[in-house]
């Protein structure tokens, strides 16, 4: 097991660490509960993240600069919580609020999205939908390049039930691999995501837990590779950077939230 000396982890190692570019950027984001407060906790190998079984543990974007525990090197991730960013009925306050808070802290790029599920729950639900066609109008189809998939759930006591869960996900055809590329528009060859199958829990005692955090770490380590060895950004993304002060980058997102959630109800509209 990879250790790390506390001296790694200082504040002031972290905040440098949070500026350099060799850093992963890493955005867990899904529906409500499925696990991504726990996965990210796995990847650093501490609980920094609440996580629960009620509802909405996580109520607002967090990040969180830590050494990325379980692989080799001494590589940094700039880990990202999200709550719920998008209801599918409303678009209040808070939740724009909080979608503010996401994009600027995606400013500077990210290295892989990881589109977090339950495995005990395989089911693209209204909530991911939504969300997904508003990062796709914000950020452009190129985003689809960085999203990694990951199960969370998958415990060791539950393997019996694996090979079914993947075919369930992976079947060309019927699996939710190929649901997600129908319902998005995806071309089959270029839509070609990792897919992970992991538990969050128990994973300093678990060889199969921290295998899956490695195939995680290589999974956004390739989607580096295939981008040049950098993290995505698009223009909308780096018009936020160009923006001066908090404020105005505020009224500038959601500005763009809002037209493209109305274009987005517009052409749903339209298609029934
Ligand atoms: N058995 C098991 N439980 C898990 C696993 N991952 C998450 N959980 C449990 O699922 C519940 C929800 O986990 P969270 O990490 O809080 O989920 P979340 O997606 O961050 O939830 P919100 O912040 O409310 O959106 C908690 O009780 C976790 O302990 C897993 O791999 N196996
Ligand atoms: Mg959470």
């Amino acid at each position: 097991m990879t250790t790390y000396s506390s001296s790694l982890a200082t504040e002031t190692n972290l905040a440098i660490q949070a500026n350099n570019p060799d850093t992963y950027v890493v955005s867990a984001v899904g529906a409500v509960g499925t696990g991504k407060s726990s996965l990210l906790n796995a990847i650093a190998g501490s609980q920094i993240f609440a996580t629960g079984s009620s509802t909405a543990t996580t109520l607002t974007v967090q990040g969180e600069v830590r050494p990325w525990a379980f692989v080799p090197g001494k590589r940094y991730v700039h880990l990202i919580d999200t709550p719920g960013l998008c209801d599918s009925t409303s678009q209040d306050r808070h939740t724009v609020a909080e979608m503010v808070r996401y994009f600027k802290s995606l400013a500077n790029g990210v290295s892989a999205f990881l589109l977090v599920f339950n495995i005990n729950d395989i089911r693209l639900d209204a909530y991911t939908q939504t969300m997904l066609r508003l990062f796709e109008a914000l950020l452009g189809r190129h985003f689809w390049n960085f999203v990694v998939i990951v199960f969370t759930h998958v415990d060791e006591e539950n393997y019996d039930d694996l090979e079914e869960q993947m075919e369930a996900v992976m079947d060309p055809q019927e699996g939710f691999i190929a649901e997600i590329r129908r319902i998005h528009n995806l071309p089959a060859r270029t839509f070609v995501p990792s897919v992970i199958f992991t538990s969050t829990q128990n994973v300093r005692m678990s060889s199969y837990a921290q295998k899956q955090l490695k195939d995680i770490y290589n999974a956004v380590v390739l989607c580096e590779t295939r981008n040049n060895q950098r993290r995505f950004t698009c223009t909308w993304l780096r018009r936020i950077m160009t923006i001066p002060s908090e404020e105005e980058k505020s009224i500038f997102i959601t500005n763009s939230i809002k037209e493209a959630w109305s274009s987005m109800t517009s052409s749903v509209c339209s298609t029934q």
